[in-house]
């Protein structure tokens, strides 16, 4: 028993550096305010890079979500509009904060309603096709 626990220990010991490396964004703080039934939805986070190289994330997922888009938001004359946008680019070391007025993550063609306190399964991927997985909590719109 000794004698395979120790190869094994060694395996991990050798790829956690890889593992740590590949796994370089941290997220906290990922909520969704609670929208009206049938209505798109918001994701906000706060992404952390905590890796040497810098990552973009260029596409994403969502259960219970048709489609999913990268959203900034602008002020033109005056008007709030969203963009769709290419990329979230997070540097080394930088936290980038997706949060109401800004960038987001646009959750469109809910296949179901979400209310307080559920948990949306979001899941990013950068340009390498990397995925992350994530969770968001649904809280009321004003907190
Ligand atoms: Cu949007």
């Amino acid at each position: 028993m000794l004698r395979t626990l120790i190869p094994l220990s060694l395996a991990l010991l050798l790829i956690a550096p890889a593992l740590a490396e590949k796994d370089a964004l941290r997220f906290t703080d990922a909520w969704t305010p609670e929208a009206p039934p049938g209505r798109m939805m918001a994701g906000f986070m706060e992404i952390h890079n905590t890796g040497s190289e810098p990552v973009a994330i260029v596409d994403a997922r969502a259960d219970g979500f048709g489609h999913v888009e990268l959203h900034n938001t602008t002020m033109e004359d005056g008007v709030m509009r969203m963009r769709r946008i290419d990329a979230l680019t997070i540097e080394p070391g930088q936290t980038l904060m997706l949060e109401p007025g800004g960038l987001h993550v646009m959750l469109i063609e809910p296949q179901r309603s979400f209310r307080d306190g559920d948990q949306i399964a979001l899941v990013l991927i950068d340009d390498d096709g990397r995925e992350y997985s994530l969770s968001s909590e649904v809280r009321p719109r004003r907190r």
